[in-house]
């Protein structure tokens, strides 16, 4: 039986629940709380040296990284196939998992740090905030954190993480007005990759910014809601702690936003 080492609302844990529901392969989940700072113990970290979820467990094989585990647990059920039929689909479907890992990923921890954790973050002594940021392996992680919870929506972090989203969902709802799903008429792994960061902007207070310019991305996202796979993959995991997180998100998170992107910029 596969093991997931997982994080109950982690955007990058659910993209691979999300694949392991489509695909329907049974898997043993096993929450890290990164909350109490799990992903920093010796036994984790001999898994995952970059302290982060999720890791999966094969028998003897432990692979890492969000995108090569959905593609690794792809291969696992030979009767159904979550990538596209041809080479230019199946391009377009990873260019959808690169701009996930390269540029949405950082951005969305930049948001979620910025407003859900920072009060949590705060509430510890100055030692222990140095001691958990000390322990983040990724110094580019690390410094993004500590901006973030220090100046909250006000810092350049945020403005850079807001232009990021903008671009990217003008890019989705390009692609989504000419198809039902992200590479083509049919579920890939780039909406199961895409998912939880749209999930993610709706938890941050956020999806509302962009509910007019991006109509297709909304009915794509009421699509997508209407699986199974999102209420076992997402909304099942859900714990009081995480629902008490997200609600104290400001609300004026969207201002903020609007007001970002009301300011003239080049990509
Ligand atoms: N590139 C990694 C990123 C994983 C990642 O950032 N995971 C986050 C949750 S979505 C995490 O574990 N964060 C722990 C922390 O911030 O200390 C992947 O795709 O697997």
């Amino acid at each position: 039986m596969l093991i997931l080492y997982d994080g109950t609302t982690s955007v990058c844990a659910i993209k691979v629940r999300l694949t392991l529901f489509e695909m329907g392969i049974e898997f043993q989940s096993y929450n890290v709380n990164l909350r109490d700072g799990e992903q920093f113990s010796p036994d984790y970290l001999s898994l995952n040296p970059n302290a982060v979820v999720p890791t999966l467990i094969d028998g003897d094989a432990v692979v890492l990284e969000s995108t090569i585990i959905m593609q690794y647990i792809e291969e696992l059920n030979e009767k159904i196939s979550l990538v596209p039929q041809t080479p230019q689909t199946r391009a377009i479907m990873r260019m959808w998992l690169k701009k996930i890992d390269e540029i949405i990923h950082p951005a969305t921890g930049i948001l979620t740090h910025a407003t859900a954790f920072r009060p949590s973050f705060l509430q510890k002594s100055k030692q222990e905030q140095k001691a958990h940021l000390n322990k983040i392996p990724d110094i580019g992680r690390r410094n993004r954190q500590e901006a973030v919870y220090k100046d909250g929506l006000s810092s350049p972090f945020v403005e850079n993480a807001v232009w990021a989203y903008d671009k990217f969902i003008k890019e989705l709802d390009d692609v989504l007005k000419r198809h039902d799903f992200i590479a083509g008429r049919l579920y890939s792994l780039a909406d199961a990759a895409v998912t939880p960061y749209i999930n993610r902007l709706s938890a941050l207070k956020l999806l509302t910014v962009w509910r007019e310019k991006a109509p297709a991305v909304c009915d794509w996202y009421k699509r997508i809601h209407s699986r199974p796979s999102f209420d076992l993959a997402v909304t099942n995991y859900l714990k009081q702690g995480d629902i008490k997180q997200f609600s104290q998100v400001d609300d004026n998170i969207s201002d903020v936003a609007r007001r970002i992107l009301n300011q003239k910029r080049a990509y």
